[in-house]
């Protein structure tokens, strides 16, 4: 059966094929279509964005379509960046936007953070599924650790000790947001579709 994934991120596209094809799903993305345009993500929640992203390319190709959208948010911060993650001090390397971060926690004592990832996906039948995942943790007062990408070394996991730049991949996977999305994700395709072939 055909699966279609709507993102740009190439890691996001090998990582679905690495667990998506040992379940015989033949997996598609975007850039194999021509004449494809993106919705504009004008939601307001993870899971609006990530429905957005999934449908806008579920009406264009008619196959199963999976879309992710996930980020950052900082309690004292009025949960930014939020939704913005991506786009946070956009033309800034990560290494800034990190120090940014830091900065604007300055002599604040509630670091409380999580990282949010909703998955939504459009089934055969054009009903929508959203599953999400949720990692909590602080702002550590100092980035550290190499591993992992974008916010990952100042995001301190106290249970740890480490910041999830500072854990091994199949660590972060086993406790992340995009991990526990994933898994619910996995669950329900094993459910509805595995028979289907
Ligand atoms: P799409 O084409 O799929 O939209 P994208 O790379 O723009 O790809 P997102 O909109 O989901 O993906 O952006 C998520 C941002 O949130 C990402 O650029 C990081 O800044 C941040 N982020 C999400 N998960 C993270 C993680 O596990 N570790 C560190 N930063 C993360």
């Amino acid at each position: 059966m055909d699966i279609m994934i709507a993102t740009g991120n190439k890691n996001k596209v090998r990582e679905y094929k690495e667990m998506l094809e040992p379940l015989g799903f033949t997996v598609h993305d975007t850039s194999e279509l021509t004449d494809y345009i993106e919705p504009v993500e004008d939601g307001t929640t993870f899971a609006e964005n990530a429905l957005i992203k999934a449908r806008g390319v579920f009406d264009h190709v008619s196959m199963i379509s999976i879309a992710d959208d996930s980020g950052l948010s900082i309690r004292a911060l009025d949960n930014e960046p939020g939704i913005h993650s991506a786009r946070y001090m956009e033309g800034y390397g990560y290494p800034e936007k990190n120090r940014n971060l830091i900065e604007r926690l300055k002599g604040c004592d509630d670091r409380f953070a999580w990282f949010t990832c909703d998955i939504a996906l459009i089934d055969h039948n054009g009903q929508p599924h959203v599953f999400e995942g949720i990692m909590e943790g602080e702002i550590a007062y100092e980035p550290a650790g190499s591993n992992g990408f974008g916010y990952d070394p100042i995001f301190w996991l106290g249970q740890y000790g480490k910041t999830s730049a500072q854990l091994t991949p199949d660590q972060k996977n086993a406790i992340s947001h995009r991990g526990q999305a994933t898994r619910k994700l996995l669950e329900f395709l094993k459910k509805e579709y595995d028979n289907e072939e």
